[in-house]
């Protein structure tokens, strides 16, 4: 009897692990219909063993999939298809019945809050991707598919559907798919936050222990920040998470913060033992590297690794070719990353997985401005706060067709993660001020990369803004160490620790001058009334018609 006749099913895959029968009926049910369409030819159960980990390991190693690195114990270099390297906006699509469930409509153009598709647009795309995608050894199937990439959310039926590419952000659908989209609506719906934030423990010399939470675009360190190790004497920061949180306020009022990952999807480039040293002892071990340079005695490589090539030791290339610095292209994709146990990390937080989460004192927001924005300021109440959050920006290297950097607007640096319309996520933030019992946290907004006219940073950054939080640490605790400004509270003459920093220009630093903010509050607004149009609360308008006031009376 043919198989499929066997076990009365429409398919005849083979179950190489586990058995269809211990699953629950939902689970088995999706691994039914699902088997019936993609047409594997075996069904793997996972157990989630150690001892699986290394037979699947071991397997693609023998299909050449991955290489082992043999200086390092239990670590892996995988190199990818040159055209899947990245999240791609353009092919990450919301699956709702209303094209406003998802993104604001735009005054004019294509929204930059997200990407909807249409139900029956769905159903065609779906369609001509899964039947038959995992039959047989075809090239260009499910797994690696540049032409036919689709990362799909369908948050009204909580499903995830993603064809094409293995790069980790389309791929590891817990992550950004599942604990940033999905959870942003779930949390909507449920009266919590799901953000785009590393969670970080900072403890002074007294022993006293406060928690942040920080939302940053990318290429401002925030894998670095989150691993930070202070400058400051007697002061420790620890680890819980450097990219998601998920934070819901208690019955006490408190706001509790989890990081629902195992581990860190990080960047290596940039990476050394100088700007993280926390995250280089992190991955000596039980590491997979994926798109970085090889060291011909087995180790890994990328620009700014800061590490001199042993004599003889040659490098080969992402692309998998002998590599030298003449080629005037990077060992390295720019995009590489390393992907590592949390649980190795030497800061790690001892409340990291706790299940009622770390209570959150402060939020921080921040952005890459080499020029008018000052070191840190500290929002005057919530509700501008939230819109200090949607009015965040920060520096990027533009795509292809532009030249040299722009400065992107990112809010909450959630731009390519909202899960529904932005419009919709800003009421959201605004209503936590009207729970009972909330006691809502201090909202700041940081800067580490304002330059002076020679193009110098300004600030020395990495261990040295523990300064930062120091001062952050103190306005929580109540102290009157602040000056009000037309876009906030800085810190008071002399309230910013320096002790042992050399010359600071702090005037620079913390300058605000009227000409670049009135140009500034004009792109916010701007951006806020062409993007989010008619979803933007009143709230949020307010604060900007507010800024401009402050501003126009400098
Ligand atoms: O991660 C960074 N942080 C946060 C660290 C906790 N970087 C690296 C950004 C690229 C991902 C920074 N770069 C930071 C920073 O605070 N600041 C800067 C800018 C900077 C770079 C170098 C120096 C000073 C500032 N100084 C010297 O190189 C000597
Ligand atoms: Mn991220």
């Amino acid at each position: 009897m043919p198989p499929q006749l066997q076990n009365g099913l429409n398919f005849s895959a083979k179950v190489v692990q586990g058995t269809l029968d211990s699953l629950p009926s939902a689970v088995r049910e999706f691994v039914e219909s699902s088997t019936t369409l993609c047409q594997p030819d075996h069904i793997h159960i996972c157990d989630g063993s150690e001892e699986e980990n290394q037979r699947l390991l071991e397997c693609m190693e023998g299909e050449g999939v991955i290489k082992r690195l043999k200086k390092y114990d239990n670590c892996w270099l995988a190199l990818t298809d040159p055209r899947d390297v990245a999240r791609i906006e353009s092919k990450t699509v919301i699956i709702t019945h209303e094209q406003r469930d998802t993104v604001p409509i735009p005054k004019t153009g294509l929204s930059q809050l997200g990407r909807w598709m249409s139900e029956e647009d769905f159903e065609k795309a779906f369609s001509a991707r899964f039947p038959g995608c995992m039959k047989g050894p075809l090239v260009n199937s499910w797994a690696c598919n540049p032409e036919l990439t689709l990362i799909a959310h369908v948050p009204d039926r909580r499903e995830i559907i993603s064809f094409g590419s293995g790069y980790g952000g389309n791929s590891l659908l817990g992550k950004k798919c599942f604990a940033l989209r999905m959870a942003s609506r779930l949390a909507k719906e449920e009266g919590w936050l799901a953000e785009h934030m590393l969670i970080l423990g900072i403890t002074n010399p007294e022993g006293e222990k406060k928690y942040f939470a920080a939302a940053f675009p990318s290429a401002c360190g925030k894998t670095n920040l989150a691993m930070m190790n202070p400058t400051l004497p007697g002061w420790k920061v620890e680890c819980v998470g450097d990219d998601i949180a998920w934070m819901k306020f208690d019955q006490q009022g408190n706001l509790r913060a989890i990081n629902p990952e195992n581990g860190f999807f990080g960047v290596a480039p940039g990476t050394s033992v100088k700007t993280n040293p926390n995250a280089i002892k992190t991955i000596q071990k039980n590491t997979i590297f994926t798109n970085v340079a090889e060291t011909s005695d087995g180790g890994v490589y990328w620009e700014g690794i800061d590490e001199p090539l042993a004599p003889g030791v040659t490098l080969t290339s992402w692309k998998n070719k002998e590599w030298s610095p003449e080629d005037g292209e990077p060992c390295a994709h720019p995009n590489s990353r390393f992907c590592t146990p949390a649980s190795q990390c030497p800061i790690i937080d001892p409340a990291w997985e706790s299940p009622e989460g770390v209570p959150i004192s402060g939020i921080i927001f921040g952005g890459r401005r080499p020029t008018g924005v000052p070191l840190v300021y500290e929002a005057l109440n919530w509700q501008h706060g939230v819109f200090v959050g949607a009015a965040m920006r920060s520096e990027a290297t533009a795509a292809a067709e532009h030249k040299g950097k722009v400065i992107m607007h990112d809010p909450f640096a959630m731009r390519p993660f909202f899960g529904y319309n932005f419009g919709k996520y800003l009421a959201h933030w605004l209503s936590m001020a009207q729970r009972p019992a909330a006691k809502l946290p201090k909202i700041f907004h940081v800067n580490w990369f304002r330059k002076d006219k020679e193009g110098r940073f300004l600030w020395p950054g990495f261990g040295e803004n523990s300064r930062v939080l120091e001062w952050m640490f103190k306005r929580i605790n109540g102290e009157d160490s602040a000056k009000l400004t037309p876009i906030g509270y800085i810190p008071a003459e002399d309230a910013l620790n320096l002790k042992g920093l050399g010359s600071i220009n702090v005037k620079e630093l913390f300058h605000i001058s009227k000409e670049f903010w009135e140009k500034e509050v004009e792109d916010i607004q701007k951006y806020l009334e062409e993007q989010v149009n008619a979803d933007l609360p009143y709230e949020i308008e307010r604060e900007v018609l507010a800024l401009k006031q402050r501003i126009s009376l400098m």
